[in-house]
């Protein structure tokens, strides 16, 4: 049987759950669903990280004993996965006496075959990432997550000697394309290795910190935070000789943000190698959910709590959000009134709509049982079944890609496709004609069908829906219950069975309402600051006049050559009907060479700029993705100068 092992970090204890964690865990949620959908035996992992310096600062901070500290935030992460219908086999907790057996069993192993010794070490030290860091990985001199100078620590400590598999882990990476996924944070890893890498210093002195795991070679020491928290990927299976262990580990699936690359990328391949375990399948890296696109903030109110937004729009529609409007590896900005717009365009619209209507019909044309289905096909069915067909094929590689948002956009084609054929069947003008009943039985007995595949293909991202409209449907299975080959044939419902239309999926939002209630909250005294700025956040939103100004051509590269000393940056020279000198930070994803006779899509009427003192005169539009660059080009050959609009 196939197998899948999907894990989330472990969290930190010392912050209540926000929507960053949300976000994972959701994404390990639906890709545990999706996994299952196919058939395969999963095992889905989460919990929480509850030791070192940090946690016990914070446990001292609030008064508390860390272990009273640890175990009362723990369970507010535990509390929130339910709600938002988290199907984790297992919640780990560092602090369980099972996890610290394991990682004192896996330290005297890399000891005793001689991979960890004694050593004294001086550095600078970041206390918010509990880590030393070298001068080039700061910025301005202070760590970048911290954004504050990192203290000279000197110390007697135990070290891992992580520079000797370097070169494996090089290879091994080059090796193994989908060791690091998207291909950016591959890229970001091995050229982190292109530097000779450092020994890990794995042990904090307890007369420093006690909150910790003992080594059990010397008990004047603790390990450090992270050779203890990824442990928790293999502890939780029962590493060494549990069964899940042999199971599961071959087939282990790591999400993670960017911001743990290097421990999930360096340290961790090469305990793992060091300890005589396979590297771990494959490692996912997503990109941030950003607040007006700065970092979320405590100090600014900005933090993002996930049941907020859950009691007001739903469950379904935050999990839809979420996966729909983050490209899984790029950074994305969060807004309350892109989730109101989804909402109300993709949800209410497109999803409730067709629903509705289709069972509104069945109702009224059919008395709400399933009709038959015996009308030779129009062109019209067939189109809606080869679009259930592509649909299925480009979801399933999407969501194998951690595509998510395609996925949701190809099941977005066909609830659009079927919303058209209903429109252009009038099913309601069928009606009027007694010798059109075949026809009109077919027609909603498709739709039936469309919408229990729909049902399917969502069940992943929004269980709840899923299981509402399958109820409705006459079918009653779980979401976890439902699987690829027997429940997305094209007929799946039972002639003459009921279905019963009940209440809209998803109501609207009334955005104007929204918007006029932000405004007055943001009048109220004391409100000011803490909430988003709801006007200025419209500024972002330009009319078709202000669009208008914007004159963008399209250009035919002539020359282009590198800029000396510039890793980003080409100089080109393009012809719009006149010829443009342009500076393009394109360089890490185009040889110069390659962009000669191409056709480039030019801002036209930029204000000149100089970058590294070269003048430009326009800009090239390229679009972003997890894997670089990719210029925007014409599909046709047009002249020079064509406006484009
Ligand atoms: O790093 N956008 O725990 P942590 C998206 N304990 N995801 C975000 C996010 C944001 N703005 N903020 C946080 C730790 N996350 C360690 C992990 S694993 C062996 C030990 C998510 O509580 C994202 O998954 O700081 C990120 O990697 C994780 O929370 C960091 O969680």
């Amino acid at each position: 049987m196939n197998r899948f092992y999907v894990t989330t970090p472990i969290y930190y204890v010392n912050a209540a759950p926000h929507i960053g964690h949300a976000y994972t865990t959701i994404v390990a949620d639906v890709v545990n669903r999706f996994y299952k959908l196919i058939g395969h035996e999963t095992f889905f992992l989460t919990g929480t990280d509850e030791h070192g310096d940090k946690i016990a600062q914070a446990a001292r901070e609030a008064g508390l004993d860390p272990k009273d500290y640890v175990d009362r935030n723990s369970q507010l992460f535990k509390d929130l996965w339910p709600r938002l219908n988290i199907s984790n086999d297992y919640f780990i907790r560092t602090t369980d006496e099972s996890h610290k057996k394991v990682v004192q069993y896996i330290l005297q192993k890399v000891y005793d075959s001689g991979d960890i010794y004694f050593g004294s070490y001086r550095g600078l030290y970041c206390i918010g990432c509990e880590r030393f860091f070298m001068e080039r990985e700061l910025v301005d001199g202070k760590c970048p997550d911290h954004d504050r100078e990192p203290i000279v620590r000197e110390e007697e400590n135990y070290f891992f000697k992580m520079s000797k598999y370097q070169d494996w882990l090089v290879k091994y990476i080059e090796d193994n394309p989908d060791f690091i996924q998207p291909e950016r944070y591959r890229n970001e890893v091995l050229s982190f290795l292109k530097e000779p890498l450092e020994d890990l210093c794995i042990s904090r002195p307890r007369e420093r910190l006690s909150w910790g795991i003992p080594i059990p070679f010397d008990d004047r020491y603790v390990t450090y935070v992270w050779f203890d928290a990824l442990i928790n990927y293999v502890s939780a299976l029962g590493y060494p000789s549990g069964e899940l262990f042999k199971r599961f580990w071959p087939v282990a699936n790591h999400i993670i943000a960017k911001d743990i690359l290097k421990p999930h990328g360096i340290y961790w391949p090469t305990m793992l190698k060091a300890a005589g375990i396979e590297p771990y399948r494959s490692l996912h890296v997503h990109g941030y959910w950003k607040i007006e696109e700065a970092k979320m903030s405590k100090s600014k109110g900005t933090v993002v709590r996930p049941l907020d937004l859950v009691e007001i729009y739903g469950l379904d529609a935050f999990r839809y959000f979420l996966l729909r409007d983050m490209v899984f590896g790029l950074d994305a900005n969060f807004s309350e009134e892109a989730l109101i717009q989804r909402l109300n365009s993709d949800l209410a619209n497109d999803l409730g709509n067709l629903f509705s209507r289709t069972l509104a019909m069945v109702k009224k044309f059919c008395n709400s049982l399933v009709p038959p289905l015996n009308e030779a096909e129009t062109e019209k069915e067939k189109e809606l079944i080869s679009q259930v067909d592509l649909t299925k094929e480009e979801y399933e590689k999407s969501m194998k890609e951690f595509a998510f948002h395609k996925a949701l956009m190809s099941v977005w084609e066909l609830i659009n496709r079927a919303n058209k054929y209903v429109d252009e069947t009038s099913p309601w003008e069928l009606a009027k004609d007694e010798t059109q009943k075949g026809y009109l039985n077919k027609v909603l007995r498709l739709l039936l069908e469309v919408n229990r595949i729909v049902a399917v293909l969502v069940a992943p991202f929004m269980p709840d829906t899923s299981e509402k409209m399958l109820t409705r449907l006459g079918i009653k299975k779980k979401a976890l219950e439902l699987r690829w080959n027997d429940d997305l044939k094209l007929l799946g419902l039972k002639e003459g069975s009921k279905v019963e239309k009940g209440k809209a999926l998803f109501p609207r939002i009334d955005i104007d309402a929204w918007k006029e209630k932000q405004k007055e909250e943001s009048k109220e005294p004391g409100n000011g600051e803490d909430k988003i700025d709801e006007a200025k956040k419209m500024e972002n939103v330009i009319s078709i006049d202000e669009f208008s100004k914007i004159k963008l051509v399209v250009g035919i590269v002539l020359e282009a050559e590198s800029i000396p000393k510039s890793k980003k940056l080409l100089k080109l020279v393009v012809d719009i009907g006149e010829k443009r000198q342009v500076v393009a930070g394109i360089a890490k994803d185009y040889k110069p060479e390659e962009l000669i006779g191409k056709r480039v899509v030019i801002v036209a009427n930029l204000k000149p700029a100089k970058l590294m003192g070269i003048e430009s005169q326009g800009m090239i539009l390229a679009a972003q993705s997890p894997d670089g660059l990719a210029l925007l080009t014409c599909d046709r050959d047009v002249p020079p100068g064509s406006p484009v609009s």
